[in-house]
């Protein structure tokens, strides 16, 4: 605390003295008769030995830094397409280096050694063609390989992945992930947003999940904390029930939305294929830690129940957003365990990890998922005991609250609506 006060004050004075050594300085001037606007070769000279200085300084932090964290401070590449991003990244790393030092030796050495001189008159030199051209050719012959060498490379992360690549579903949400393995056959099962609740919140789509919604919309959740449409109806059709405006008509809208809502449910039930249930009740839906298996392709899909995530894998080189509607893929094979890992960085606390890398909400910072590279044996050993989606759902299916349907029968009326 005192050490803080006593910085403030001596900056505080510091910035006094400066003031006053500036108003001297000005004063001597006056008094030599010299204009303010006068500048001596001696000051233009000290200037120009200082934009050097500058240079030279500049140069030896950079090189500083680079002796210290590394010629980029990425480590090794845990993947076989980092491998491929980072010889990328180190082309654009030599081209920006080249164009640094070129540039900035050009600016501050010229500075210093066409310092102004008594008598000299500066040449005038307005225009050369070739020099244009130089300047604008060069460096678009250059951004030009760079990005066609990137969008091959891209090309490559998001096209289609090996036969044999595992698919995994990532859901992002705020504030955190779920993985979801395609299980034994190896087919990610179907989802509708439409379909989330409580037990089913990646909203995968089955014959039992469609069943599921539907009752939960007409006669509301168990615990009470979704009202059915059954009950809305009948609250606001008891002529007992009287309301504030406001309420009647909040209940009004709320009806309104879960009626067309169940109405949407009938027809995608209508049109729902049970052979697509299988997909969906193999899957495995897995928080907290990733499992990979090394050497091994892996596609990922990447879902987004809110807002626009990142997924971000900085030792494997990838990153994608994740997008609320729509579905965007990546793909990589892991390359180094977990253990490996550890012993080359000679940190027993090493892990891989999943991370949000877009500022999402108040949480974002906590929005991470540890990653486990396991040799083929551990990741089988691992994956062994897992339940499915389809054990954990089909076990306690979310409970038909009938008991607390009132009388009023509106699916009929829905359905009918439906068919027609
Ligand atoms: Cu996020």
């Amino acid at each position: 605390m005192s050490i803080k006060l006593i910085t403030l004050i001596v900056i505080v004075l510091g910035v006094l003295a400066l003031a006053q050594l500036v108003r001297v300085y000005e004063l001597s001037s006056k008094l030599r008769n010299r204009r303010e606007e006068d500048i001596t070769h001696r000051d233009n000279k000290a200037n120009a030995t200082l934009m050097l200085l500058f240079m030279i300084l500049s140069y030896v932090g950079y090189f500083y830094l680079i002796a210290k964290f590394g010629w980029t401070g990425r480590g090794e590449a845990a993947s076989l397409e980092g491998v491929e991003t980072d010889w990328l990244l180190n082309v654009n790393f030599i081209i920006i280096n080249v164009a640094f030092f070129l540039t900035n030796t050009l600016l501050f050495y010229f500075s210093y050694k066409y310092v102004r001189k008594p008598g000299v008159k500066a040449y005038y030199y307005p225009h050369n063609n070739k020099l244009e051209m130089l300047w604008t050719v060069v460096p678009a012959i250059v951004l030009a390989v760079i990005i066609i060498l990137g969008l091959k490379l891209w090309n490559n992360l998001t096209g289609d992945s090996a036969k044999d690549a595992i698919r995994i579903e990532l859901f992002s949400k705020q504030f955190d992930w779920t993985a979801r393995y395609a299980g034994e056959n190896n087919k990610l099962g179907y989802f509708d947003y439409k379909l989330t609740t409580q037990q089913n919140e990646l909203a995968l789509k089955t014959s039992a999940t469609l069943d599921s919604a539907i009752r939960l919309m007409e006669y509301g959740s168990a615990d009470g904390t979704v009202m059915g449409i059954a009950l809305l109806e009948k609250k606001l059709n008891d002529p007992a029930n009287i309301f504030v405006p406001e309420d009647r008509e909040k209940m009004e809208a709320d009806l309104d939305r879960k009626t067309r809502l169940l109405r949407l449910l009938y027809q995608m039930r209508s049109t729902h294929d049970a052979k697509h249930d299988a997909l969906a009740y193999d899957d495995i839906i897995q928080k907290d830690t990733l499992h990979l298996m090394v050497d091994q392709e892996y596609e990922f899909n990447f879902r987004s129940k809110d807002v626009i995530h990142s997924a971000y894998f900085p030792h494997f080189r990838q990153q994608i957003n994740t997008v609320p509607g729509l579905t965007t893929r990546l793909k990589f094979t892991p390359t180094i365990t977990t253990a490996d890992m550890k012993d080359r960085m000679k940190n027993p606390d090493f892990n891989y990890v999943l991370m949000c890398n877009k500022i999402c909400g108040g949480a974002h910072y906590k929005m991470k998922m540890i990653i486990v590279v396991d040799t083929p044996e551990d990741y089988k050993k691992w994956l062994a005991g897992k339940s499915t989606f389809g054990d954990d759902y089909l076990k306690k299916p979310e409970a038909p609250v009938e008991m607390a349907v009132p009388e009023a029968p509106v699916a009929d009326t829905v359905q009918q609506v439906a068919v027609k």
